[in-house]
């Protein structure tokens, strides 16, 4: 576990959640191997171990398929969870109502409480797809995010833009978590002293 003698923790668990076909396992791949990969739906999870720029900060990245079958099983992935990224397609806004619904859901169980949180406004290579503040509107993220940190990126897992700035948010939440080294990483549940999203945004 972690690094020896380091302050901070170094490792920690994430949770990619979003609809079906909104790019998570394209994206998964793209941020672990850099190349664009052809996906077939997920059935059951994919994970991968991902090093962020923050040097020597390992994320675990599960990635569960978003069929509407599947979400009934996103629950059983909640345990150990210290971040959550939820994948949106940007270009699909006949769905967007119905991912703000599934958001929700995700953002009310009381076993992620409090968890930072990154929804990716994915697809923008796309012509047409909506902008991260249309995304944020419609999924009307300064509502349902509550107190929690939170923070909102635009992103293409095709091309790979957006990605790293994403995972590398990740980790300083998850990082200036306290300082209390990895136990508090562990469930992210510690209230968190990193800037929330409008110090960003
Ligand atoms: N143009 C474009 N296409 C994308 C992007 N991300 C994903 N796709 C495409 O969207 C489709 C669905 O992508 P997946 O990564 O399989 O979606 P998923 O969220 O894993 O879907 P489930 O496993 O069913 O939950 C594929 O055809 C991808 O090539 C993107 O950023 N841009
Ligand atoms: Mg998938």
């Amino acid at each position: 576990m972690g690094l020896h003698g380091s302050k901070f923790p170094s490792k920690a668990q994430i949770l990619m959640l979003g609809l079906d076909g909104s790019g998570k396992s394209t994206l998964l791949y793209k941020l672990k191997y850099n190349e664009a990969v052809v996906t077939v739906p997920t059935v059951g999870f994919n994970v991968e171990m991902v090093e962020t720029k923050e040097k020597g900060f390992v994320l675990t990245v599960w990635d569960v398929g978003g069929q509407h079958l599947m979400r009934a099983h996103w629950e059983h992935y909640y345990q150990g969870t210290a971040g959550l990224v939820f994948v949106v397609d940007s270009k699909d806004k006949k769905r967007m109502v119905e991912a703000k619904q599934e958001l929700e859901k995700i953002l009310g169980n009381k076993s992620l409480k409090g968890l930072p949180l990154i929804v990716l406004a994915n697809k923008q290579d796309l012509p047409g797809a909506a902008s991260a503040g249309d995304v944020a509107e419609i999924l009307n993220l300064k509502e349902i995010c509550g107190n929690r940190h939170w923070f909102l990126q635009s992103c293409s897992a095709k091309t790979g833009a957006g990605l790293e700035e994403c995972f590398r948010m990740m980790a300083h939440f998850l990082k200036t978590a306290g300082g209390e080294g990895e136990e508090c990483l562990h469930r992210g549940r510690k209230s968190l002293k990193a800037k929330t999203q409008q110090d960003y945004w």
